[in-house]
């Protein structure tokens, strides 16, 4: 018995998962919700009426929320990654951090994608610029935190982690970090790194899986992609390629519906 992902792989919060998922190895069944399985769209719909993703679902049960998708794989599927650490000190800042990010980072980086999807008439210009704000204010901020630091709470890649990857990855896109904060731009690059990172497209695949192999993500509800190694139809370079592609014209913004390609935003 493995637990199924509901998730996209361009969606950042579904990223957080992979990544989590990636770190340990752990065997799962993956459904992609997108238009080419509908079966799979409405499945993830009745598990979850707000229709957030990712979803999990383990035994007859689902589990909603990123962090929480985190918190029981670590239960339940533990890795050689204790993605939350044993020390309660500890996994009380790995969830602290974990919060910053999807917070301060991963919100005002979705609501300026979000809104340059809007139709001009209806963009918030008052609303992107808070969101610059806040993403200006929470780098400088992480920029003093990260001094000496590995990782986000220390020498150990946790939840946070990956809570900063996906986070960290578009936010630059979008308000560029810039070459002043040192810390932070030398973190997003080690982030970026990690084996795990694949779940983003970046970095190297799992181990299992050569590089030149490359990614499950053209297809549907791919079975899980570490022993699926028959089932990859995309080079990896071809998916670095279509990640460049997303950065439109004017090199800051990517056009594509990173994270609501399953519906216009509401
Ligand atoms: N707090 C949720 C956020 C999930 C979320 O907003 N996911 C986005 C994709 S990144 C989504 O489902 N968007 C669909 C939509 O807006 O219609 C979590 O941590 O899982």
């Amino acid at each position: 018995m493995q637990p199924t992902l509901y998730a996209h792989p361009f969606s950042s919060y579904c990223q957080k998962v992979l990544i989590a998922l990636y770190e340990n190895a752990t065997p799962f069944t993956y459904r992609v919700i997108g238009p080419d399985d509908p079966e799979a769209v409405s499945e993830w719909a009745a598990l979850w009426p707000l229709k957030r993703m990712p979803v999990l679902v383990d035994d007859g049960k689902s589990v909603l929320e990123s962090t929480s998708i985190i918190e029981y794989l670590a239960l339940h599927y533990p890795g050689e990654n204790k993605l939350l650490p044993e020390c309660p000190e500890a996994a009380l800042e790995a969830r602290m951090m974990d919060r910053v990010f999807d917070n301060y980072i991963m919100t005002p980086m979705q609501k300026i994608v979000l809104d340059h999807l809007r139709p001009e008439s209806d963009r918030d210009s008052y609303g992107v610029r808070q969101a610059r704000e806040m993403l200006s204010t929470a780098y400088d901020w992480l920029d003093k935190r990260l001094d000496g630091q590995e990782w986000a709470t220390g020498a150990a890649f946790t939840l946070a982690d990956c809570a900063a990857a996906p986070s960290l990855f578009y936010a630059d896109w979008v308000h560029e970090i810039g070459a002043t904060r040192l810390r932070l731009s030398a973190y997003r690059a080690r982030l970026l790194a990690r084996p795990s990172n694949y779940a983003l497209g970046l970095g190297q695949p799992p181990l299992a899986i050569p590089a030149s192999i490359g990614l499950l993500f053209a297809k549907p509800a791919l079975s899980n992609p570490i022993p699926e190694l028959a089932s990859v139809t995309l080079p990896f370079s071809s998916w670095k390629a279509h990640q460049k592609s997303l950065l439109s014209s004017d090199g800051i913004i990517p056009p594509h519906p990173l994270t609501c390609f399953v519906g216009a935003e509401k």
